[in-house]
């Protein structure tokens, strides 16, 4: 009998068919038509499981955006179709080190190492792979060069972000505060396009669109320039996500830089500095839950803010086992829903379900999403929690199975939200798949 695996393959396949543009992917042809840069890693861990050629041209292709600085852009302007901001509005032509394809202005997560290494580990050609990692390899160093410099002059191994979507987890209940904080003035009239083509009440507000496009026209009256920057932005932030996942990312440039006889010295530092630096600077003693928060530099204080942010710290492998136990009794009775419940293993919602602002149908603000819990089922797996992860993956093969490939989900409904034919749940879904796969084999 087929089963729900073989079943879902095929269609996870399908998604990142159609959205394939001969050398990249995009999210959703409908709401996001162009490259993105978390995304595009995503995708090519999922092509990595079959697709060899799909996954190396994937992430080459996202590097053709690559700045002069080694800054790896947020987004890549593939086509002429609608997306606010596009390419006129960022103005990248002011900066000095932009490059001449057309990109915005800011980064995002650094997930390109990780999903290389994938490339390489799953290739069926090992000497495609490896050639393939001695392309990648400077111009992934060069962006992790500019994220441990540019984004983290105080060498604490932990990055600074300047806008709310380089986290990736845009309208978290994390930046609220600092968002609040900023006094938008003289803001030039724009029109948003994203709620003409999803309900706007699962989208962020205007008033925090207001916020971040007013960033945006901060940073080009700098010229893009991070010393500036950095000296005068009002948002500015050690992203415990985004930090989480630059040292995973330095684990895999280690593992890279043996296979084909690099220098690691550089990395090595950068992986000394964040794990001298985790816990003291995002871990708060006064917490009874030991939870792990953003550090916002302006207040110089931590974000308490309790959400699934907090959670990616498993990913790492850097907590102690106390903490990771903590962690992830928080996990079950805080991000999975116990009352009520649809399904009988949850998956992590984006915020804990009592807290005042949980909103189980607006973005980051309550639903679930499969990037977060993939992260989350690796990093159950790093601390040897292999019935929660399988519990945890049982959960993401149902959600999918019965409600399809959305951007997010309804943590109390499970119901898909957002745009449908989301390119990263299939790809995640996909590397999933081929993980217990080999897990089931292997025992
Ligand atoms: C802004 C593409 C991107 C993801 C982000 C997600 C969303 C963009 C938007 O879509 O952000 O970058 O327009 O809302 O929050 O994580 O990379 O899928």
């Amino acid at each position: 009998m087929e089963s729900v695996e073989q079943k879902l393959l095929p269609n996870a396949k399908e998604i990142l068919e159609k959205n394939w543009r001969d050398t990249h992917t995009v999210p959703s042809p409908k709401l996001y038509p162009h490259q993105w840069s978390w995304d595009s890693a995503f995708i090519s861990i999922g092509y990595s499981r079959y697709n060899q050629e799909h996954a190396q041209k994937e992430l080459l292709s996202m590097f053709e955006g690559q700045w002069k600085n080694g800054m790896l852009p947020h987004i890549v302007f593939r086509s002429k179709d609608d997306y606010f901001p596009g390419p006129k509005y960022w103005e990248t032509e002011l900066a000095e080190a932009a490059p001449k394809i057309e990109t915005s202005g800011i980064t995002q997560p650094p997930v390109h190492a990780i999903a290389a290494l994938q490339i390489y580990k799953n290739a069926n050609d090992k000497n495609m792979a490896i050639n393939f990692l001695t392309e990648i390899f400077p111009k992934i160093l060069s962006f992790h060069r500019y994220l441990f410099t540019k984004r983290d002059p105080e060498k604490t191994g932990l990055i600074t972000i300047f806008h709310p979507w380089e986290s990736g987890l845009d309208n978290s209940i994390r930046w609220d505060e600092a968002l609040a904080r900023i006094k938008v003035k003289n803001l030039p009239r724009y029109e948003r396009v994203d709620i003409h083509k999803v309900n706007s009440g699962q989208r962020p507000s205007n008033n925090s669109y207001d916020r971040y496009i007013f960033l945006v026209n901060l940073m080009k009256n700098y010229n893009y320039d991070d010393d500036s920057i950095y000296k005068h932005i009002p948002f500015k932030i050690k992203d415990i996500v985004f930090s989480s996942i630059a040292y995973v990312a330095n684990q895999a440039m280690i593992e890279i830089a043996d296979l084909i006889g690099e220098h690691k010295r550089e990395v090595e530092d950068w992986l000394n500095q964040t794990k001298q630096n985790y816990i003291d600077f995002f871990c708060s003693k006064d917490d009874e839950q030991k939870l792990v928060y953003d550090y916002d530099l302006i207040t110089k204080k931590r974000i308490k803010k309790r959400t699934v942010a907090s959670l990616v710290s498993l990913y790492t492998g850097l907590l102690k086992e106390d903490q990771s136990k903590i962690i992830v009794d928080w996990m079950r009775h805080s991000h999975f829903c116990t009352q009520n419940c649809v399904h009988k293993h949850p998956v992590a919602s984006s915020i804990p379900f009592q807290e005042k602002e949980f909103n189980p149908l607006n973005y980051w603000r309550g639903p679930i999403w499969i990037n977060i819990n993939w992260m989350l089922y690796y990093g159950l797996l790093r601390y040897q929690l292999n019935n929660e992860a399988n519990n945890l993956y049982n959960a993401i093969i149902d959600l999918i199975t019965e409600h399809g490939f959305y951007e997010y989900y309804n943590p109390l409904t499970s119901e898909g939200l957002g745009t449908d034919n989301f390119s990263w749940t299939a790809a995640l879904l996909i590397d999933l798949i081929f993980d217990m796969e080999n897990r089931r084999r292997s025992v």
